[in-house]
């Protein structure tokens, strides 16, 4: 008998995926994970019913979350991540031999102990020496600790259930707060067919608590639509640029130093969505 996994997008849309074996379910204090063994993709998290990464594209999702902001920070030393608790983000915060302190905050550590022992290429580098794991709310973390990072990365799910707090005004004014003077923030920020009004809003509320908003974007075969955008706020340096040399020689996938530029042009119908005067892409 095949075994298949199915995930709503919409009342008209489902994506499907074939899958050998469920390697592990349970209802955490926060919500529903699962880990499935996928034909195609390998192993994948899926949380309250969402893909939240595999094992065959994780590579870009985290890729180009982390290196956007990382490689525009001119000397990145202390580094937030709120979420991603599969630890793809800090594994590939820690290529960047300037960082030396990396703070993962992650709400629900069931996600950390499923991770550890279900996707071991994805949480490889969370028992590293310049890792400090908290298990508590990100939203209360950035309001208690101010000026202590150069770069933050949301790193969440989507924002219904325990992320939701993570995607207003309110919160990125924290984040703001809690990085130092020169830093910057990046959020992972849905998909622009799937989620277009959401996008404007969120839009919105970076470029009121940060004089810079710019819109990238990357290519995700697993997540709906397959295409997903990233917003960074930066208090001053433009995240289209970067001149370091850090990743030099690392074992990258997707992340290029012309993509540092080219992540960030939009097709038109983005455009439409978000006008450029609501961001400052290519300024
Ligand atoms: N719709 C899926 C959005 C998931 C974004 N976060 C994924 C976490 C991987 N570290």
């Amino acid at each position: 008998m095949e075994l298949w996994y199915s995930e709503k997008h919409n009342d008209d849309l489902r994506i499907s995926m074939r899958i050998k074996e469920s390697l592990h379910t349970e209802r955490t204090p926060y919500q529903d994970l699962a880990v499935l063994d996928t034909v195609q993709y390998g192993r994948m998290l899926v949380l309250d019913g969402l893909v939240m990464t595999t094992e065959k594209d994780e590579f870009i999702y985290h890729e180009m979350i982390t290196h956007v902001p990382l490689i525009a920070h001119p000397q990145p030393e202390r580094v937030l991540i709120i979420g991603g608790g599969d630890g793809g983000t800090v594994r590939e915060t820690l290529r960047h031999n300037s960082v030396k302190q990396v703070v993962l905050v992650e709400i629900d550590g069931r996600v950390i102990e499923a991770a550890r022992k279900y996707l071991p290429t994805i949480s490889c580098a969370l028992d590293d020496e310049r890792v400090d794991i908290r298990v508590e709310d990100g939203i209360r973390f950035v309001q208690e600790n101010i000026n202590a990072f150069d770069v933050v990365i949301v790193d969440s799910t989507d924002p219904i259930g325990p992320a939701e707090g993570l995607f207003n005004r309110e919160f990125y004014q924290n984040v703001f707060h809690t990085l130092r003077p020169g830093g910057l923030m990046v959020a992972q920020s849905e998909s622009p067919y799937m989620n277009g009004s959401f996008i404007k809003r969120m839009v919105a509320d970076v470029g009121s608590a940060f004089p810079i908003c710019k819109l990238y974007m990357a290519a995700i075969p697993t997540y709906p639509s397959g295409l997903w955008c990233f917003l960074c706020g930066s208090k001053e340096v433009d995240p289209e640029e970067g001149c370091s040399d850090r990743l030099d020689g690392k074992p990258l996938k997707y992340y290029t130093r012309a993509l540092q530029k080219a992540a960030f042009q939009l097709p038109a119908f983005i455009n439409d969505i978000v006008s450029p005067s609501e961001l400052n892409n290519g300024e």
